[in-house]
């Protein structure tokens, strides 16, 4: 059963026509999630699609075009989740898929090297020059992994200081007060993770200089790494003060440590290249995923040369994978990294952001909504808080129950934003300056209704 669009929103339809929506195996939503909840942990698999935290049916996707999700009910929605900023060129981006299906034709892996990742490789380390080596991994949390094991090999140090709210992936050394998916269902320490293990973790509030160089120097030469995402996303978007990048880096310095930057959201985010540029701050490792991958399974890790040469076959670091640098992957990457490189292209997202985040600001001003929007580049989060969010502990008192009813009235607008309020939301180049006006209406017609 096909419902009719909400007036405003263009029926650009995600689907080819032949595809027949009513085929007994385009089952709707409903009957879909029912069969996931047998044969899939919780019918999902990654947590936060499950909608636990804003409750309701999780949507089930068909299709997606530009910056639209279609549901397995024929629904098409403005989309800001955008595969949690990996989309930045929007769905199904025609160069980005007629890359993938030239591959496709040559084969889809092969468990060797190929020109591909030399390609993307070249890109990357130009456009981002701390990262002098690269190695592909498949996924964020292999790249976050991956870059602790050589800064302990690195530095022969066991100890590495995260930021609350941050999140780094699920390897064990991240799940300590970590964001995503844990601050949105409430986890604050996963089983399964050997006290051993989680004891080589401290964690310190981000924003907090004085905490990280208090922590470095209770640890002295212990500390083989401190990982920050240097504009944070998942706890919702919280960004640096105006020092603490500059001081993590001299406190590592002093302390010889490592520097981590996690730019798997923010890498190519902001702008072409790492955010690490704009900042003018230089990590010794960076891990990049998300957008280098272009909608397929990439992510990566590299740094100095003398650090990365310690990874296996050059050194006796170990890290392998069956499908890094997956020649799809590759293609993918390397279209959407050369679309990226179209002038003026992130002054365009910008300033298509510019006005939803100004938009949204005086819908604040004007109602005295106890909310406040935290943005960077084209990503934002809206937090129902009285405050103004910088770290974990503040996110944490955002009002989650004002949350899931703001995500309920736009989602019943036909705008999915984040289905939690510790995650980011994501503007596209595919959202056009049409859906930003239909976002700012819905907006304030969901916030009037918060209050009605
Ligand atoms: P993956 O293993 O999910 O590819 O990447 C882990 C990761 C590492 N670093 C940062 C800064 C990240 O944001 C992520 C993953 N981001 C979440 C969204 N906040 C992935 C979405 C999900 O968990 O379903």
């Amino acid at each position: 059963m096909r419902r009719t669009l909400r007036a405003g929103l263009r029926p650009a339809s995600c689907l080819p026509p032949e595809i027949d929506l009513t085929a007994p195996f385009l089952a709707g939503s409903k009957a879909i999630f029912q069969r996931a909840q047998k044969v899939l942990v919780g019918g999902v698999n990654s947590p936060v699609r499950a909608f636990r935290a804003v409750g309701g049916e999780p949507i089930v996707v068909s299709g997606a075009s530009g910056a639209r999700l279609l549901d397995a009910d024929g629904n098409e929605y403005l989309d800001y989740i955008g595969s949690w900023g990996a989309m930045i060129l929007g769905h199904a981006h025609p160069s980005v898929i007629a890359a993938i299906i030239e591959q496709a034709h040559k084969g889809t892996t092969y468990g060797m090297t190929t020109a591909l990742e030399v390609e993307l490789a070249s890109i990357i380390t130009s456009a981002i020059p701390s990262m002098e080596l690269v190695r592909f991994v498949s996924s964020g949390t292999e790249a976050t992994m991956s870059a602790i094991r050589v800064a302990r090999a690195f530095t022969k140090r066991d100890l590495i200081i995260k930021f609350e709210g941050c999140y780094h992936g699920h390897a064990d050394s991240f799940l300590s007060k970590a964001g995503s998916g844990l601050a949105t269902l409430g986890i604050a320490e996963s089983p399964g993770v050997p006290e051993a293990v989680a004891a080589l973790t401290i964690t310190v509030p981000y924003n907090d200089s004085e905490a990280v160089g208090r922590a470095l120097a209770l640890n002295s030469e212990k500390v083989a790494a401190v990982i920050v995402e240097p504009i944070a996303a998942n706890m919702g978007v919280v960004l640096p003060s105006a020092t603490i990048l500059r001081d993590l880096r001299q406190l590592t310095q002093h302390h010889r440590a490592l520097l981590i930057f996690d730019e798997v959201i923010t890498g190519f985010r902001l702008n072409y290249g790492g955010v690490q540029t704009l900042y003018g701050i230089e990590p010794d490792l960076t891990t990049l995923g998300k957008i280098i991958g272009g909608g397929l399974p990439a992510a990566a890790y590299g740094g100095r040369r003398e650090i990365m040469q310690m990874v296996a076959p050059l050194g006796p670091v170990y890290q392998a994978g069956t499908l890094s640098g997956n020649p799809l992957a590759m293609c993918a990457g390397i279209e959407t990294l050369k679309l990226l490189r179209t002038p003026g292209f992130y002054d365009g997202l910008q300033s298509k952001t510019d006005r939803l985040v100004c938009g949204i600001r005086a819908l604040i001003e004007e109602s005295g909504l106890t909310a406040h929007l935290n943005a960077a580049g084209s990503f934002f989060t809206l937090f129902f808080n009285a405050n103004d969010v910088q770290n974990f502990a503040i996110a944490k008192a955002s009002d989650t129950s004002v949350y899931s009813a703001f995500f309920a009235q736009m989602l019943d607008r036909r705008i999915l934003v984040s289905p939690s309020q510790f995650e980011a939301n994501f503007v596209s180049a595919a959202h056009s300056q049409e859906d930003i006006d239909f976002t700012l209406r819905s907006i304030e017609e969901s916030l009037r209704a918060l209050h009605s």
